[in-house]
């Protein structure tokens, strides 16, 4: 098996990207029981990731306190209120989406090896680029947004672990703005494809996530509570700059609670759908959720 970073030539790409714009995105990747790969497994198994898992634990409670606080106030974009009120009633299972990973002071902040250049392409002129942000509506109703549309939503910066599955991690600092937000002004993640009214569940939250290159050679899929997480961005800086092409520019995803493979680098489409998207590296082995 190849691994991330070290991938072999892709391959059935073009019916991948065909299929996040028209939606009939094929139910690819593992089961719901996931096959883990053996990095996983050891890692898991490891007392390293036993001490980390505590940790982590630790800082869920934290940051479950945090944000149910944050809520309270009403500051934070719906999508994440919607899915805090959806994991209150899912309390009781171990995994909480909502809980935060860590986060270390600036100056330890590196800038990390670049891993993977699949589907960047350096053609891509930031002035042309524009993202896709395509709704449950598919191509009516899909929005078209310039890289000075994404830096005018709310500045977050964080400071959080990058971890690749291939066993090295690089703390780093980012920019960018949440996912969330871009969920919440266009309200592309809903089934109505419409800002929600107050008080509305979250059934209406579309289930999913897909994220392509402009080319389409490179894809992940995310569940929509893991899209929505607050510490889930859409980030144009690292390590204090603009993005550098091999790290993604113009704009690349970082979602610190998931394997370093689901930080698509260089995106060109957002879908919110119901079908489970396929993912390139689930497609070579390993665990479509990702999480850790
Ligand atoms: N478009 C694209 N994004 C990608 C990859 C890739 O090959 N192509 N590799 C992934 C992997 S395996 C990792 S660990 C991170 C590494 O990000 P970095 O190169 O900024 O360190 O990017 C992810 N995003
Ligand atoms: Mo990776």
């Amino acid at each position: 098996m190849n691994s991330p970073g070290d991938p072999a030539p892709p391959s059935g790409n073009e019916a991948a990207a065909e299929a996040l714009l028209s939606e009939r995105a094929p139910l690819m990747g593992a089961s719901p029981a996931e096959v883990e790969s053996p990095e996983v497994r050891i890692r898991r198994l490891s007392r390293r990731g036993f001490a980390i898992g505590g940790a982590a634990a630790l800082a869920g409670f934290a940051g479950w306190r945090w944000l149910i606080t944050r809520s309270q106030e009403g500051d934070l974009p719906w999508p994440i209120r919607r899915v805090l009120e959806f994991d209150e009633r899912v309390a009781q299972a171990a995994f909480r989406p909502t809980r935060l990973s860590p986060e270390f002071p600036r100056a330890s902040a590196r800038m990390p090896r670049v891993n993977g250049m699949v589907g960047i392409a350096p053609s891509i002129d930031p002035a042309e680029w524009r993202l896709r942000v395509v709704g449950s509506a598919g191509a009516r109703g899909a929005r078209s947004l310039a890289l000075d549309e994404i830096k005018a939503l709310p500045r977050v910066e964080m400071t959080t672990e990058l971890r690749c599955v291939e066993g090295w991690s690089e703390v780093v600092h980012w920019a960018g703005a949440r996912l969330a937000e871009l969920a919440s002004v266009t309200g592309l993640a809903t089934r109505g494809g419409q800002v929600p009214a107050a008080g509305t569940t979250t059934g209406e939250l579309l289930e999913y996530v897909a994220m392509s290159t402009p080319n389409g050679q490179y894809y992940v899929g995310l569940d929509m509570a893991s899209a929505l997480h607050p510490q889930t961005l859409l980030c144009y800086e690292m390590d204090g700059h603009p993005l550098t092409l091999e790290h993604g520019a113009p704009l690349r995803l970082v979602i610190p609670v998931k394997y370093g493979f689901k930080s698509l680098k260089q995106i060109g489409t957002i879908a919110f759908t119901d079908l489970r998207p396929s993912d390139f590296w689930a497609e070579r082995g390993y665990d479509w959720y990702a999480g850790h």
